[in-house]
Formats: C-alpha cells, structure tokens, sequence
C-alpha cells in the first residue's frame, strides 16, 4: 500500500482553505498537497498552481506527487455561476470527468466530491427533505453538481473507483471568505454586524434554508472519508443537515450580541435561487451508515462565529 498523498483542487476556497489545514493535521503537512488558480496566502506549503481545466498538468501533478487521495473542491458556486453558465458547466463537470479519469488511470484509492443543496429545485418537497427525491435544479451550478452526483455513482459502479459525496448545506465559518454563492448573506452579515453594526441582506427576511457551520462540515467530511468501506452505502451526495434559519432568526441572534444591530431587506437575482432550494433536510442515511451527527446550532454558531471574528474588528 503506497503511504496516503493527498490532492485538494480548489484549496484556496471558503471549505478548501480549512479542509487542507485538517487533512495536514490529521496525515501530516507534507501529504497534503493544496493546489487552486490562486495562490494562498500565508504558510501554505506545499502548493502547486492548478487550473483544474488542464488535464496534462493534472496528471503531471497526481504522478510527481504520487498521489493517492483527491479532494476535488474545484468549482464555481450557485450566484457567481449565473453570469458564465458554459464556463460554469466546464468548470463544474467537465472537469470532473477529467478528474475521474486521471483518478482511474493512476489507481486513486479514494475521491471527495462536494455536492450541494442546489441539486434540489422547484418540484423538490421543501421539508424535512429525504435522500431520494426528484431533482430539477435551476441554476447551472445544480445542474452540473447533480450530474457530477450520477458520474460519481457511474465512475463507483462501473470501474470501482471508491468516490464518496455529500449534499453540504450552506456552510458558515469565521476563516474564510465565502466565493459567490447564495447562502454568502450568512458570512456577510457576522462581519458587517462587527464592521458596520448593520447588513443589507440580498435575501428576503422568510427565507428559511439549510445551513451547517465550518466545523461540523469539515468533520462530516473526513468521518465520511474515514468510514470503512462497508458503511458506505451511497456513492451519489449523501443529505447532510445541522441548521435552518431565515436571515431574520440569524439577525434575531446576533442581536443577542449586538443590541443595536440593523438588518435591511433587497432582494436580488438570488432570492429566486434560494426559494427553489429546501428548507429543511432529512440526513437519516448519513447518521445511520457512518454515525454522522452535527454539534452546531444557529446559537452556539453565531456565539463562536462572533468570538473570533470580534478581534478582526476591534
Ligand atoms: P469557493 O468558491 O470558495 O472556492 C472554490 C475554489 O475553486 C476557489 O478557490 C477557486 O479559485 C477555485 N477554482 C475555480 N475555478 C478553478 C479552476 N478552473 N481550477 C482550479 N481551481 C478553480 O467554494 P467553496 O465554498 O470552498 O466550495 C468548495 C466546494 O464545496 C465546491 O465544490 C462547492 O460546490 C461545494 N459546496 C460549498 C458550499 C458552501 O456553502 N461553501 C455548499 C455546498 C457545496
Ligand atoms: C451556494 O450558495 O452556491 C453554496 C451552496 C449551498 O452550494 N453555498
């Protein structure tokens, strides 16, 4: 068995960033290998500049690395996807199809692939939302997210490549910068509660959607990746939930904190995105087949988020 190398595409991203660091403090800093378009900044040796729309250097890179894991995060999100859709599906997709390939000609023992909430749509049930349910995403980035889902239960069953996946919420957290999605409102709205002691929200004030904060995800995700093999019983995005609010329960709980805190309502282009994705997720197959089971909710979040952004803005 070769020693565990592990590729992260897309590390400089809101989830890549603090993903690489666990990977490096769970297999150790030199088997994490952080690649992007963008450089990080900081200490974030080793990094390898990747456009992941390049298959030569991506296959330059699993062999001079030796890599035997891929994390493949490389994406565009829901809003930002909009302005370029064929961009989007390039990126998103096609991409991906040449990630498995390279995954299957260098034996990759093991592949993540993050899918998302946006592959529901509008004829999705909105609550407590099950595992197996019609997907008719409305944005190009859910389109390709749930065609990278059946890819992912192709490339498992057809060439037995060991690839797991799961529909992460809107993920929340106080190290990165969220890149273009439709959740964002719920990053923004901490740091211009400290900033600025108020936020204009893109979203309208009822508009409930599942969210999840950093930690939990980064831990669903290595418990998935570490779960034996015998537990794992989708190959497609597993359901994965922790919280749902409205960006009036949220401001409601930095309130708490911030007495004088204002919230404004303009909803955009992405209220119509938020408002076919579900309000509530039903993640029984993730606690059941690998134990999974969230520690955050919208209280203890906004209490850690707001302890360590304070310092940034005091
Ligand atoms: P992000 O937008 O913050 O980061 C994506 C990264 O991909 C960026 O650093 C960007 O530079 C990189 N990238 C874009 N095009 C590239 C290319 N051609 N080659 C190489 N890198 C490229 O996204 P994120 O929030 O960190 O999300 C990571 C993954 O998790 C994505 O696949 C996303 O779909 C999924 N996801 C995220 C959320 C969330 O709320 N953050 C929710 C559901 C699913
Ligand atoms: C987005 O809003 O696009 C992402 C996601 C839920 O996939 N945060």
């Amino acid at each position: 068995m070769k020693p565990t190398k592990i590729l992260v595409t897309g590390a400089n991203g809101q989830i890549g960033r603090v993903l690489t660091e666990k990977l490096r403090e769970v297999h150790g800093k030199e088997s994490v290998l952080a690649t992007d378009i963008h450089k990080l900044e900081g200490d974030h040796e080793p990094y390898q500049f990747l456009d992941i729309l390049n298959p030569q250097r991506l296959r330059e890179i699993l062999a001079d690395h030796d890599i035997t894991q891929i994390y493949h995060l490389a994406a565009i999100l829901s809003a930002n996807g909009e302005w370029n859709p064929m961009k989007t599906w390039n990126v998103n997709l096609n991409a991906l199809l040449t990630v498995f390939e390279a995954a299957r000609e260098f034996e990759i023992q093991k592949m993540f692939f993050p899918s998302t909430i946006a592959v529901f749509g509008n004829t999705t049930p909105r609550l407590n939302t099950a595992q197996d349910v019609p997907l008719l995403p409305n944005t190009v980035y859910g389109i390709s997210k749930a065609t990278g889902e059946l890819w992912c239960n192709y490339y498992h069953q057809r060439y037995g490549l060991d690839v797991r996946s799961l529909r992460y919420p809107g993920i929340i957290g106080w190290q990165s910068l969220p890149g273009g999605g439709t959740t964002d409102y719920a990053v923004e709205i901490y740091h211009e509660a400290l900033k600025h002691g108020e936020y204009k929200c893109f979203l309208a004030k009822d508009t409930r959607l599942p969210m999840m904060y950093m930690e939990d995800a980064i831990n669903a995700t290595i418990s998935l990746m570490e779960a034996p093999m015998d537990k794992i019983h989708l190959r497609y995005g597993y359901n994965l939930s922790a919280m749902s609010f409205t960006p009036e329960e949220i401001a409601e709980e930095i309130k708490k904190h911030i007495p004088d805190f204002k919230i404004t309502y303009e909803p955009d282009y992405r209220q119509a995105i938020a408002s076919s994705w579900t309000e509530s997720i039903d993640d029984s197959k993730a606690r059941d087949d690998w134990g999974w089971k969230p520690k955050y909710d919208l209280e203890s979040m906004t209490n850690d988020m707001l302890l360590h952004l304070k310092p940034l803005y005091s």
